[in-house]
């Protein structure tokens, strides 16, 4: 169940799940009592967080669906289902059309190439607009996109469907349910039977048989109808579209009907692969290969895995092995769930989603299989962190609490990423914005009992210099015993790629070191006459590399810096290696100084996807944000913004975005480069470094 935020995935999954009569009474986002949103987080927000798995039946067929959450942030929720789902149900809300989030959750669907079928939602709602919503839909999703039924009515009139497979008018009781079959009126026959001869076409093109018949005969039966829909989504050529109030329960019945009988089983599909790209044939009888797909953890009780088999069947007590470790472990309780409601079987077949409970050494990701017959499926890919924060426990007591409960939500969430980083010496979470983080926390608060603060990240400046210094250094020291005594002299310039060594030095050697910051040092050993011995020359870089980690300016790394070490003096008893450590450190840091010290910034290129209405204030925001428009296109209803800008003036960015479009528009940012920043800001930056360095001292 996929669809942009409130386009009423979650009340039309309640709607199937009454329908099937799996549950009396249908419960709504609003009093918070749906089998699906079934966290206290969903029900105090009003939304999906968490995919949820739960199933429905149409006469003999059991329908699993999985509920995923349209907001942008939970973008990991809708990866991990639609990567085990058959097909895709995309939910369009009829008051919206297409919307920015259905442009990125469609982005996926195309990534995975799946069948997929449309809904059109909320045809009741007094804003509803069918024509334009599928006018939008064909320009979006091309001419695959295929309408199966039409409303009758629209707004607080709608009350009827014509559908266009089994040319019947569907009109519906005032409270939804079960509609009345009818002949289509005098008045829509036109229209109807354009459209079902359209239908018939596209049917058709997909197979040769069906195509001979279709001359043969003029037209197709029901039957044929089906078999040619099922090829034509398979291969993703036919998209199939139909009308709903899911609030009013008018539609779902049909489509559940639909589903049963025409979308493709899972052995009619692509079959899955494994890690290199090679086919899972789907086997029913085959060896067992079950792939899992998402973990919930609950602290005390362990964890919960959810999966997919994807050949043969599964049954409790089974022992199965984990192929990423090569483990064995036993699916001691095999069960189906419903939301939070567990239900114990005694098996599960090719394609059916399951769950089980406490296994030891397997985690989202992973394949479990029958022993003797190895095989590793295709692992999802997660998108990237959009954010970043530091996290601190209130209480110094939890700091050590907080990273175990960290990697317990890394397990359960792989989109949360956790990172002590020793650069900036901060506990990092990396995510997919405010949202998840917000969530995130009351996971930790509420569950965990684990009280947290979220602080900025600092940022990772990078420093390095502008022009040729040099220096000599000495350092002595007499104090008792033996003293210390080292001598370097030292020129260093800004390193870049084809440099020369300046024609006066000799060159007796040469380190080029790759910076694990990024950037380079190359260090060159130019001295004559043995001024210094070669056994020095070590510690002098050991001393170099020091300040390297802590530039002179910020206290940031230093990157892309040439050394020349070209003369020196040693003293026959007090020269050792901590003396010229030192002596190599003193001299980068003053020649450092002397050679027009530069302070560099991460820039992210962002791309924005922004309804055209608010084109103006997104791009007025970007303006206070130091950033540079690279481009922009349109794309039906909204725009792409290209634009690079600094990661220190991206703070809350997502929260911004968020409530400048509310709601409506996403974005996305990659590492670009380390770009200079601008004087004024160097030097309060500067001040304030040297401001905490006193500060540390006293
Ligand atoms: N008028 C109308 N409202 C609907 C319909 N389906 C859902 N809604 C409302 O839209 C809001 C969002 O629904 P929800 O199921 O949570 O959407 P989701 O975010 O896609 O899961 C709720 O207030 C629903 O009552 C519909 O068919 N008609
Ligand atoms: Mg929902």
């Amino acid at each position: 169940m996929l669809g942009a935020s409130k386009s009423g995935k979650t009340t039309l999954t309640e709607t199937m799940m009454f329908e099937a009569g799996l549950i009396s009474r249908r419960g709504t986002v609003e009093e918070g009592n749906t089998v699906s949103d079934y966290h206290p987080i969903e029900q105090e927000r009003g939304n999906s967080v968490y995919a949820t798995l739960l199933h429905t039946e149409w006469k003999d067929c059991k329908i699993n669906l999985i509920d995923t959450p349209g907001l942008d942030d939970f973008i990991g929720e809708v990866v991990s289902s639609l990567r085990v789902a058959d097909t895709a149900l995309m939910l369009l809300n009829a008051q919206h059309g297409v919307e920015v989030g259905t442009e990125l959750i469609w982005n996926y669907c195309d990534r995975f190439r799946k069948p997929v079928l449309f809904a059109i939602n909320q045809l009741d709602h007094e804003k509803s607009n069918f024509e334009l919503t599928v006018e939008q839909a064909r320009q979006r999703f091309g001419k695959a996109f295929t309408l199966m039924q039409y409303p009758v009515g629209e707004g607080p009139q709608f009350n009827g469907i014509i559908d266009l497979l089994k040319m019947t008018y569907y009109r519906f009781p005032a409270q939804g349910g079960k509609p009345e079959k009818l002949p289509i009126p005098d008045e829509e026959t036109v229209r109807a039977e354009e459209l079902h001869n359209q239908l018939v076409e596209k049917a058709a093109e997909n197979d040769e048989r069906l195509m001979e018949l279709y001359f043969e005969k003029g037209t197709l039966d029901e039957d044929e109808l089906r078999q040619g829909l099922r090829l034509g989504m398979v291969k993703q050529e036919i998209f199939p579209a139909f009308c709903l109030s899911a609030k009013n329960n008018m539609g779902a019945g049909r489509l559940l009907g639909f589903m049963a009988n025409v979308l493709p089983g899972p052995c009619e599909l692509t079959p899955e692969t494994t890690a290199d790209g090679q086919p899972i044939p789907c086997d029913p009888q085959g060896p067992a290969v079950l792939f899992i797909f998402k973990t919930l953890i609950e602290p005390h009780l362990g964890s919960l895995s959810l999966f997919k088999v994807l050949r043969g069947e599964v049954t409790a007590g089974m022992e199965l092995i984990n192929a990423q470790n090569d483990t064995t472990e036993r699916i001691n309780q095999l069960m189906i769930l419903d939301g939070k409601n567990r239900h114990p079987v005694n098996r599960l077949l090719t394609g059916d989603l399951g769950a089980t409970l406490k296994l030891k050494n397997t985690q989202t990701n992973h394949t479990l299989h029958a022993k003797g017959h190895p095989v590793v499926a295709q692992p999802t890919e997660f998108p990237n962190p959009r954010i970043s924060v530091a996290i601190v426990a209130k209480s110094k007591a939890d700091e050590e609490k907080l990273s175990t409960v960290l990697a317990e939500v890394h397990k359960e969430d792989p989109t949360v990423i956790v990172e002590y980083s020793r650069e900036v010496k901060q506990m990092l979470l990396h995510a997919q914005g405010e949202l998840h983080l917000n969530a995130v926390k009351w996971r930790l608060e509420h569950v965990y009992k684990l009280n947290v603060e979220f602080e900025r990240m600092k940022i990772p400046y990078r420093e390095t210099i502008r022009k040729a210094a040099q220096t000599t250094y000495r350092h002595k020291k007499q104090s008792g015993g033996a003293g210390q005594f080292a001598e370097v002299s030292m020129m260093i310039e800004p390193y870049r790629e084809g440099y020369q060594v300046p024609a006066d030095f000799t060159l007796r050697g040469k380190e080029e070191i790759d910076l694990d910051w990024g950037g380079k040092l190359v260090y060159h050993n130019c001295i004559v006459g043995g001024a210094i011995d070669a056994r020095f020359m070590p510690s002098i870089l050991k001393g170099i590399m020091e300040k390297m980690q802590e530039g002179p300016t910020t206290g940031s790394y230093v990157r892309d810096i040439c050394v020349y070490i070209h003369d020196g003096k040693m003293h026959p008893v007090d020269s050792n290696d901590t003396a010229f450590k030192i002596a190599g450190a003193m001299a980068f840091r003053e020649c450092f100084r002397q050679a027009d010290p530069k302070l560099l910034e991460p820039v992210y290129d962002l791309e924005i996807l922004v309804p055209e209405e608010q084109l103006g204030d997104v791009m007025g925001d970007l303006n206070t944000r130091r950033a540079t428009i690279m481009g922009m296109d349109s794309q039906n209803t909204y725009s792409v913004i290209r634009a690079r800008a600094p990661l220190a003036e991206l703070d809350k960015y997502s929260n911004t975005l968020r409530s400048l479009t509310q709601g409506k528009a996403s974005f996305k940012m990659k590492f670009a480069e380390y770009q200079l920043v601008p004087a004024e800001i160097q030097k309060k930056l500067a001040e304030e470094y040297q401001k905490s360095l006193k500060e540390e001292a006293a």
